[in-house]
């Protein structure tokens, strides 16, 4: 991975650095056929992100934070920014005239575009702001969006353009609100992250090309379902804290409980995240289709690895919008592990 040193402050007539805007239109250049359909959506995603970085920065001071009182298709509290977020994410992408048809975590149903908007050929699926149990905490919380080609034919999208595998993904990424706002998205040929630059309004390239390392020192994983794992599971954690200097151990445990820091950490550090499914949770927690998959995507093309715990997350066949998946991602050698302590091979 190459640090790109973004825009710092410049001394006067200093170059700015290699904005998101210019990286998306590069790539459409060297992309034969293409149409701008992709960049134009990029870019909406990109305004989004400003839009919904803005207010979670003044969360506490817009009044944007606790709870809706109401409860989403998964049964969570819905925070008043997971609704803002929501919103902003269907209204910055639904009239450009790039997309059949959207879907959130915060919608039962898929996101019909309006009859006044002209449809396009893309189909984006976003958690808007996962990480929701954190935003009263002051906790990096972060937007996750997968974009599929639609398969069907006509004017609005079908489910079935959103019941896609994640290896026919045409771009996956995330915005993540931390320490510093940044997003990170591939479109399977590199992984590359821009830092957002609030006093220029833009996301500067800031990690070019990024790459996850073969194997880490680091998992991250709740230990407080340790009592509803399977045996394997517990064994391979139970030999993550061994001292055994030659394979690296003990690992260093991290959990912030927010998806997109903990893949964040592990995508530049290494190391494995893991929700693996326990006795709570049979299909696991976390979502295939907005979450698991386009996160696979990213750690594949860095170099990494996803599983479901049996297959490539990439491979599996959804079969509903909001369907749960196990999920072990990060360095490819550490996914290894993992799975073969859970498949009883260790
Ligand atoms: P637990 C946040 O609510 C979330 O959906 C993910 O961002 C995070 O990885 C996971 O749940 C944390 O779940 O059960 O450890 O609190």
């Amino acid at each position: 991975m190459t640090i790109v040193h973004s825009w710092g402050p410049p001394p006067s007539g200093a170059m700015p650095g290699t904005t998101l805007e210019r990286h998306i239109l590069e790539r459409q250049r060297q992309t034969p056929g293409a149409t701008g359909d992709f960049s134009g959506l990029f870019q909406q995603i990109s305004l989004a992100g400003k839009l919904i970085n803005a207010r979670v920065r003044q969360a506490g001071l817009a009044g944007m934070l606790g709870l809706t009182g109401q409860t989403n298709v998964q049964g969570e509290q819905v925070q008043k920014l997971d609704e803002f977020a929501n919103n902003v994410m269907i209204r910055s992408c639904e009239a450009g005239g790039h997309l059949c048809l959207m879907a959130s975590e915060e919608d039962d149903d898929v996101i019909k575009i309006p009859e006044r908007f002209p449809t396009g050929k893309y189909v984006l699926l976003f958690d808007p702001l996962d990480g929701s149990s954190n935003i009263d905490v002051g906790v990096t919380i972060g937007t996750i969006f997968s974009i599929q080609r639609r398969v069907t034919m006509g004017r609005s999208g079908q489910l079935a353009d959103c019941l896609q595998r994640g290896s026919t993904q045409v771009a996956a990424g995330y915005i993540l609100y931390g320490s510093s706002t940044m997003l990170v998205y591939t479109t399977g040929d590199g992984v590359h992250g821009f830092t957002y630059d609030p006093s220029a309004g833009e996301f500067f390239l800031s990690h070019e090309n990024i790459r996850v390392p073969q194997k880490g020192g680091t998992y991250s994983l709740n230990e407080g379902n340790y009592s509803r794992w399977s045996d394997g599971l517990r064994a391979w954690v139970d030999w993550l804290k061994q001292d055994d200097k030659s394979t690296g151990r003990p690992y260093g445990a991290r959990y912030v409980g927010s998806l997109v820091a903990d893949f964040h950490r592990t995508l530049l550090k290494g190391g494995v995240f893991a929700y693996p499914s326990d006795t709570k949770s049979p299909k696991g927690k976390l979502r295939l289709l907005y979450e698991a998959s386009p996160l696979a995507f990213i750690a594949e093309a860095a170099g990494g690895a996803a599983s479901d715990g049996d297959q490539r997350i990439l491979d599996v066949e959804p079969k509903e919008l909001h369907q749960r998946t196990p999920l072990f991602i990060g360095s490819r050698e550490d996914v290894e592990t993992a799975l073969a302590f859970a498949h009883g091979r260790r």
